[in-house]
């Protein structure tokens, strides 16, 4: 309020406000505008660089007048509002999101060409906002478009990485990793020097009495680290609403030097100091399945949660409303385990800070939160060690133990019988050292908890959460099952297909409610249409096969069948099966006479995805892949039949160029594990089918596109853990015979040094088989099989791909966000 104008000056600022350009002239004057001053370049030194800094500058304008008045309408209603904390947001390229969320796209473009630049090239100049590992990420991203299309009151929550997810470069077949710095030209943000919160880490707690009796509890000394937060527009597609993504930054809390050092001659110490400060949001953790208990990850983790915290009840209190009306204000979701520190946090804030009792606070805190999960893989779960929190986090320690031994005491209430329970659902583990089960936590911390997909949601309710269900009983419990969002994902990345689409149903409406898509099924049969369809099609193969050659030397033939299997890569999701189904076809075709070969179909094996640096089964695997590939790619007798490609670097600005043009997509993890995937989504959604197991939301998937539509194979998850029992116990366990050949030949040497492969071949043949990769690829071969013969009849495989296109209507990620709406956020 202190800081507005006075009434009687607020006319003269009106008159000046910014506005946002209209038409193609004043769209062009801005961007010469942008390079000639904010970038100080010229006529005569204007590069394709320079061309997408003068464009983005001139949208963020745009963006930021929208913003503010976004921003100005919510805090004079002040209704509920979401805040969506994700460790991660895989935002990948903003311009194009921006200029089509906008609707100006087509006016930029062609201003762009009268300026003299091409609208492809400039978009390419961006670099990603690569801050996310994966899935999880990506999935927080799609949300954000959906919050803002959908105008709901929501802000993100995140880090300010310096370094994103590491770029992937591939040498002699080898994963090398190479930093991300990507903060060098990032015009999308906005440092709010203004708004800082002091984190405090380490200390020890002082506990006292009060006059009135009350026990109070004062954490004191240890450090403290400043949080700065750095503020993104999020446009809405077709909307004003424009959200706010805040990522916080860390640095030193006493400003630029520590000066008592500084006089003190200790000046490279408080530089040091100052740096130490800086690593806290300095690099995002590339490990997306694998828990590795590092003391600064969960560093970052509460810095993040207690600066977000603070932001939110600093916003909460400036409404004066009373604290029981927090959770009717505050609706928080946790994006994984990453951020349940804040639910000790927001208990730590009320008890001591606020001074409210203990069941007033836990009440509160319970109704605030949602927790999602996204695995049941046990080496994926968050556990933190005891001692570890109690240096950090000492308050916090307490307060965790404070909220088990009151959720203790309700169990025994309420299950005397089963003594057994008593441990199993303890959120501390007693192991040596004691663990904190960061999935119980959130699990006892919020009022509902959700699965990402049909299967998965059932699962976490018999495995993990089984006891948890039988507690709070199965409302608690619930599934959302995840989306994407068509802006990106079909409008951004498939122009010709949005537009057909467009062309047959009168607009683009059906980008704001993606069920429309159902009225082209009427188009199926429809002449012209599947001409088109097919055409585009084709145009996506050959844009994929043009980026192949140019990054990748690699040609490849466009009437090929396109297979791609792009995810990261690890032992669950089976690039491991993908790949030996690719040696088994590649031996085949060496078996084959000249004129057998004559009757195979084409195809091209494509492979993406980042390996954990630390996971070496995963990088054996992209080795092998890339060892295949120079084999099969320089055999002479093969030629076109089969080629072997890994794209290097699979992000999401690859992915918009890679997912429309697939004929079929791998999504083949073993039954279970996958908790959804959302590229199977990407893939259908423009036009291609798909190879994969009962997992996921491949079920999902194959109930609404029908199941002559999607070509499903392997065991069951039912079946899973009787069929990894008898591998270990039967005795009787035989490797597939064609299994059985690859391996041979792999042992041969076909494909390089044998060694290098011997464990991932072990872990099959003499380690159990965990992930059912013999077990399943009889079957898998089969279907590949059929694949081939489905794909020889084009007009029949054009009718399915148009059929699944038009039933993908329930996989937005703007369907989700109505269902997190209603079901656990209760916002309008
Ligand atoms: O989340 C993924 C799941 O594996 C997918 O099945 C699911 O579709 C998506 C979205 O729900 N999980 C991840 O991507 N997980 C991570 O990236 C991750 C990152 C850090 C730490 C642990 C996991």
């Amino acid at each position: 309020v202190e800081a507005s104008i006075p009434e009687g000056q607020r006319a003269a600022w009106k008159k000046f406000s910014a506005t946002e350009f209209k038409t193609k002239d004043e769209f062009e004057s801005e961007v010469v505008k942008h390079i000639e001053t904010t970038l100080a370049r010229s006529l005569f030194n204007c590069d394709e660089a320079a061309a997408y800094g003068g464009v983005a500058l001139a949208f963020r304008d745009r963006l930021v007048i929208e913003w503010n008045r976004t921003q100005q309408r919510q805090s004079s209603a002040d209704p509920k509002r979401v805040y969506y904390l994700s460790l991660e947001f895989l935002m990948g390229r903003a311009l194009d999101n921006a200029m089509l969320n906008v609707g100006m796209k087509d006016v930029a473009k062609e201003g762009l060409g009268e300026l003299g630049f091409r609208m492809e090239d400039v978009i390419s100049q961006e670099r990603d906002a690569a801050l996310g590992n994966g899935g999880l990420g990506r999935l927080a991203a799609c949300f954000l478009d959906s919050l803002a299309t959908l105008n709901y009151p929501a802000w993100g929550y995140a880090l300010r990485y310096k370094y994103g997810i590491f770029k992937q470069e591939i040498v002699d077949g080898y994963q090398v990793e190479v930093p991300d710095y990507w903060l060098d030209f990032n015009p999308w943000e906005f440092p709010r020097h203004d708004v800082t919160v002091d984190v405090q880490f380490y200390g020890h707690v002082r506990k006292y009495m009060d006059e009135s009796g009350k026990q109070i509890s004062v954490w004191e000394d240890g450090e403290l680290v400043t949080a700065v937060a750095y503020d993104a527009p999020i446009p809405g597609f077709g909307t004003r609403t424009t959200n706010n993504l805040r990522l916080w930054s860390s640095k030193a809390s006493h400003g630029e030097f520590d000066f008592t050092k500084f006089n003190s001659g200790e000046y490279e110490a408080s530089v040091a100091e100052q740096q130490r400060a800086e690593t806290i949001s300095a690099v995002l953790y590339p490990n997306d399945s694998l828990e590795r208990g590092k003391e600064l990850r969960l560093k970052q983790q509460y810095f993040w949660c207690a600066a977000s915290l603070f932001d939110i009840v600093r916003r909460f209190k400036k409404s004066r409303k009373a604290w029981k009306e927090f959770p009717n204000q505050v609706a928080i979701q946790l994006n994984d385990t990453h951020p349940t520190l804040a639910i000790p946090e927001l208990m730590r804030i009320l008890l001591d800070q606020e001074g409210l009792e203990w069941d007033e606070a836990w009440s509160i805190v319970q109704k605030t939160f949602g927790y999602t999960n996204h695995t049941v893989l046990p080496e994926a779960l968050e556990k933190w060690s005891v001692p570890l929190v109690q240096h950090l986090l000492p308050r916090h320690l307490q307060i965790i133990y404070d909220i088990n031994l009151n959720f203790m005491h309700y169990v025994e209430r309420n299950f005397p019988k089963d003594r057994e329970m008593l441990g199993r659902v303890s959120i501390i583990e007693e192991s040596t050292p004691k663990m904190v089960r960061m999935a119980y936590l959130a699990v006892i911390g919020s009022h509902k908890v959700n699965g990402v997909a049909e299967l998965h949601s059932d699962l976490i309710k018999t495995t993990i959460f089984k006891d948890f269900v039988k507690i709070y009983g199965p409302d608690k419990f619930t599934n959302v099952t995840n989306g994407i969002t068509p802006r990106r994902w079909l409008h951004q990345a498939n122009p010709r297909l949005s537009e057909l689409i467009a062309s047959k149903l009168g607009g683009y409406d059906f980008l704001r409610d993606l069920t429309l898509l159902h009225k082209i099924e009427a188009y199926v049969d429809d002449k012209e249409f599947r001409k088109e369809f097919q055409e585009i099609k084709y145009a996506n193969k050959v844009r994929l096969a043009k980026y192949t050659k140019e990054a990748h030397g690699i040609s490849v033939n466009p009437s090929s069948l396109f297979d791609i299997q792009v995810k990261r890569i690890h032992e669950y999701k089976r690039q491991q099966l993908n790949i030996f189904g690719v040696i088994y076809r590649y031996l085949e075709l060496k078996d084959m006479s000249p004129e057998e070969r004559k009757k195979v179909q084409p195809r091209v094996s494509f492979f993406g995805g980042k390996a954990a640096p630390g996971y070496w089964m995963a990088k054996t695997i992209i080795h092998l892949i890339n060892q295949v590939g120079a084999v099969v790619n320089n055999d002479k007798d093969i030629g076109d039949l089969l080629k072997v490609v890994f794209l290097e670097d699979y992000n999401v600005s690859k992915a918009e160029i890679i997912c429309p043009a697939s004929d079929i997509s791998e999504h083949i993890s073993t039954a279970g594990t996958e908790a959804s995937g959302t590229s199977n989504m990407k893939f259908v959604l423009n036009g291609g089918l798909v190879i994969g197991t009962c997992d996921g939301a491949n079920i999902e998937i194959t109930r609404e596109i029908g199941e002559d539509n999607i070509f499903l194979f392997g065991n069951l998850s039912e079946d899973v853990e009787d069929l990894r029992h008898a591998h270990t116990y039967s005795g009787d366990f035989a490797i597939d015979p064609k299994l059985e050949r690859v391996f041979a030949v792999i042992r041969a040497g076909r494909f390089g040094d044998a060694a290098q492969f011997s464990a991932l071949v072990n872990s099959i043949v003499e380690h159990g088989d965990y992930y059912l990769v013999s077990d399943d690829f009889a079957s898998y071969i089969d279907t590949q099989k059929l694949i081939d013969a489905a794909y020889k009849d084009q007009e029949a495989w054009l009718t399915k791909t148009i059929t699944s296109v038009s039933r993908m209507g329930f996989f937005s990620s703007d369907r989700c966000i109505d269902e997190y709406a209603e079901m656990i956020w209760n916002v309008e």
